[in-house]
């Protein structure tokens, strides 16, 4: 009988974001209207990367992003996709891309709701050619006052949130949601062109075996950092080494520590005393869904949510994950002070 029921009564996302909204008492249905253009975005961006090769879509744009780093025409496209869903669904005013310089201001005539998204729209662009995961990363924020926003309103740290969420082009296509109630997974049903509910109540595990850095940067790391992962190694504890697992796409190296517990780990070292991850659509979107998932994220020095960004392309060290896990780097990093 449930067997029966799970295939014939599907919870998609948008049936299971209007329930959840259907609970808050001033639901004028906007942040479904938003989200709904967020996953169209998602899923053009998982057909483009599913023909990459078929259609020559891989290859250098000539152009670079604001990082200097080459762009290639997949980041490209993904980025043209997602600001012309988001000013579409007349909800936004502020947009904020890890491919675009400045923030895009949504005309007055095509703001609805003040919602702001920042967003990296193809995250993971060192893997595109060979086919390794690659996902959207994304988080949501209101305008504080029904005034003319500006930049401000952009800048506030991540536990301000509203929602966050990221999307995984994997082998299956995967959509992670958290509005502050949780994290929910979704199976894009390629047959159907609908996420459905796959993963509800995501919990990451209390502690975990495995660990995930680029261990090629341990040259230049700090002592914390170090210390850490020395014990991830060589445990003093008796217990048994964590592995090492690492694919270089944020989203996939996140996505597995969320279903197998562990860290992710991107710190600081001599070379990017900021890390490498950008806070407003990397490291903000990931730690919201970290702790509502009941792990924890650190900056090195603070908890990352607490953080207040004041520029929008500003990095930051981060370890995020199994919460017993995060408190060890804590303890390094309050014994280092
Ligand atoms: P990108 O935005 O240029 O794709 O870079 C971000 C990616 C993350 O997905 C990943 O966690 C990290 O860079 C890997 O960096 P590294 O190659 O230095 O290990
Ligand atoms: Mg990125």
């Amino acid at each position: 009988h449930s067997a029966d029921a799970q295939r014939t009564d599907l919870m998609t996302i948008t049936r299971f974001v209007l329930n959840e909204q259907s609970k808050q008492p001033e639901a004028r249905g906007d942040f479904t209207i938003l989200l709904s253009h967020i996953v169209l975005g998602c899923k053009f961006v998982c057909s483009a990367v599913n023909k990459a090769g078929l259609a020559k879509l891989i290859g250098l744009a000539g152009e670079t992003n604001v990082q200097g780093e080459e762009q290639k025409k997949l980041d490209v496209l993904s980025n043209d996709v997602f600001v012309k869903a988001l000013v579409s669904s007349g909800r936004t005013c502020i947009l904020v891309s890890e491919e675009d310089e400045e923030a895009t201001f949504v005309e007055p005539s095509k703001r609805g709701k003040l919602y702001i998204v920042v967003f990296d729209p193809l995250d993971g662009s060192s893997n595109i050619d060979c086919g390794v995961s690659i996902g959207t990363i994304f988080g949501i924020y209101l305008v504080k006052e029904n005034r003319e926003p500006t930049i401000e309103d952009v800048l506030q740290p991540g536990k301000n949130m509203l929602a966050a969420g990221y999307c995984m082009y994997g082998s299956s296509c995967t959509f992670v949601l958290s509005t502050g109630r949780g994290v929910n997974g979704f199976t894009l049903d390629p047959s159907l062109g609908e996420f459905i509910l796959t993963h509800p109540d995501i919990k990451v595990p209390k502690k975990g075996k495995i660990y995930s850095v680029n261990e090629g940067n341990a040259k230049n790391w700090d002592g914390p950092t170090t210390k850490y992962v020395e014990n991830c190694k060589f445990p003093k504890d008796g217990s048994s080494p964590k592995s090492l697992r690492y694919v270089g796409s944020m989203v996939a190296d996140v996505h597995r520590t969320f279903l197998y517990g562990g860290i992710f780990l991107y710190p600081a070292d001599k070379k990017s005393p900021n890390g490498k991850l950008r806070v407003l659509y990397e490291v903000f979107p990931m730690s919201f869904l970290m702790e509502q998932a009941g792990g924890q994220a650190f900056t090195g020095k603070e908890r990352a949510l607490d953080l207040v960004p004041t520029k929008l392309h500003e990095r930051s060290p981060i370890f995020l994950g199994s919460y017993e896990d995060v408190e060890e780097i804590k303890a390094l990093y309050a014994a280092d002070q």
